[in-house]
């Protein structure tokens, strides 16, 4: 089922129209009402009568996570606070998290985007669908709530965690969608095989997975395990949370809604756009969003896109697999991790030393932990077991309530941490996917 065939089947011309009307609107919405987008577009010689189609689009300045960061809380709303219908926050670098407010309309469009995605992974009204993503700031169980509910969907809103009940549920109620992170779908695996359930019998037909990097092996593992469709989502806090692109039944690259996020893919570099299907790093501009707009948001996602009308029927482009990052961001169970927080996080706490190595794995469970190796400073070593256990929970109380994740903390001798003359390697990352 196609949700909005309309638009998502739309032949290009008529949608580049309609992505050049909806740029001029944008740019005079934004320059009239956010006062930080308005010096910079004004930095730039570029004022709403620049724009005269989408073409014109690549004149425009690009947005960072560090704007972000910068405008900490509400300074890149382009609405009063009061106007604002909900909050959600993500990882920042360092410091101050990542900030996105949702006015109703911004909602109806989450919901929209959203909807579209469970259609195009075969989910129809009258669907039970379990979400298994985190409600709450993270936007993925509340996003995909807003589209189940638009699509007609019943929805069963587990939120993460609680494996037995998910899997006990799951038995009794039959839903036939399930949404969670692929890791978090391995990991059931082996509880529902101690509990004695065979998991190729199990109701769940369709899978919506994804806010984490895997591969097509791991999918064929889903896949087969359950006895089930494995598809992947994407999005990104910044330009609404999950349903920005959804992969179809073919299972040929994600389906962008382009008519709302208009993608880019360009040399990290130089900024310049990459060849049409080369991999480059993805960027997007919200042509429709109230809230907070942004203008040439850089994803630092790699990814390439196809802009081959798919089999399906749509003719949205289609961005790969995401294969890799321009920044040195990684993903623990589906949580936004930023070495740097890290750094910040063990600087603070005397008695540690600036050298540090985090080693992320995934268990034979399927989920992954985070070991944090910290050197300590010597008298510090040499000190009772009792005073470095102290230290040792307080470094892993600091890092759950930045990270929101609990990470296996491990002290290393003084000077056993490998120095790098250059870029230091922060990050041993052994899963394969
Ligand atoms: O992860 C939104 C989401 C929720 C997407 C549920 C899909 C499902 P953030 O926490 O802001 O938002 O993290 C965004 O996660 O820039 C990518 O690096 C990564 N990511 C998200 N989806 C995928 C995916 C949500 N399907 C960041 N494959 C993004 C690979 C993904 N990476």
């Amino acid at each position: 089922m196609i949700f909005n065939e309309k638009i998502e089947c739309m032949g290009r011309e008529e949608l580049k129209n309609l992505q050049s009307e909806r740029l001029k609107k944008l740019v005079a919405y934004i320059y009239d009402n956010n006062p930080v987008y308005r010096k910079k577009l004004d930095q730039h010689g570029i004022g709403p009568a620049s724009v005269k189609s989408i073409d014109d689009i690549v004149n425009l300045p690009f947005t960072t996570k560090e704007d972000m960061r910068d405008n900490y809380p509400f300074k890149l709303f382009s609405r009063p606070v009061s106007e604002i219908s909900e909050i959600h926050v993500s990882s920042g670098t360092t410091g101050n998290p990542t900030v996105v407010g949702y006015t109703k309309d911004d909602l109806d469009l989450w919901s929209e985007v959203v909807a579209r995605a469970i259609a195009c992974a075969g989910g129809v009204p009258g669907d039970m669908i379990q979400i298994a993503y985190g409600y709450g700031l993270f936007t993925g169980g509340l996003g995909l709530h807003y589209g189940a509910l638009k699509l007609g969907c019943t929805i069963l809103p587990m939120s993460s965690g609680q494996t037995k009940r998910q899997l006990k549920l799951m038995t009794d109620f039959q839903p036939r969608i399930l949404c969670c992170t692929p890791s978090y779908t391995l990991y059931m695996l082996d509880e529902a095989r101690e509990m004695g359930l065979d998991p190729r019998a199990s109701s769940w037909k369709i899978g919506i997975f994804g806010a984490e990097p895997w591969s097509d092996t791991m999918r064929t593992e889903i896949e087969q395990a359950w006895n089930m469709l494995a598809t992947d989502i994407y999005g990104l806090s910044e330009i609404t949370g999950p349903g920005v692109s959804q992969e179809c039944a073919h299972k040929c690259g994600m389906h962008i809604c382009s008519d709302v996020f208009y993608p880019e893919v360009i040399d990290s570099v130089t900024g310049n756009a990459m060849p049409e299907g080369e991999y480059g790093e993805l960027v997007f501009t919200t042509l429709t969003k109230q809230g907070i707009p942004l203008l040439r948001y850089r994803t630092r996602d790699i990814v390439s896109i196809n802009y081959e009308q798919c089999v399906c029927g749509r003719t949205s482009p289609r961005m790969s697999k995401v294969r890799g990052r321009t920044d040195d961001m990684i993903i623990v169970r589906g949580i936004n991790v930023f070495p740097s927080q890290i750094e910040h996080v063990l600087l603070g706490i005397e008695g540690v030393q600036p050298h540090y190595q985090l080693i992320v794995e995934r268990s034979v469970g399927g989920l992954d932990d985070l070991e944090i190796q910290v050197e300590i400073e010597e008298p510090f070593f040499s000190d009772e077991i009792k005073v470095l256990e102290n230290l040792k929970q307080k470094i892993a109380r600091e890092m759950e309530s930045v990270l929101g994740i609990n990470a296996k903390i491990r002290f290393v001798e003084p000077k056993t941490i490998q120095r790098s003359e250059g870029k230091a390697k922060r990050v041993i990352d052994k899963r394969t996917l």
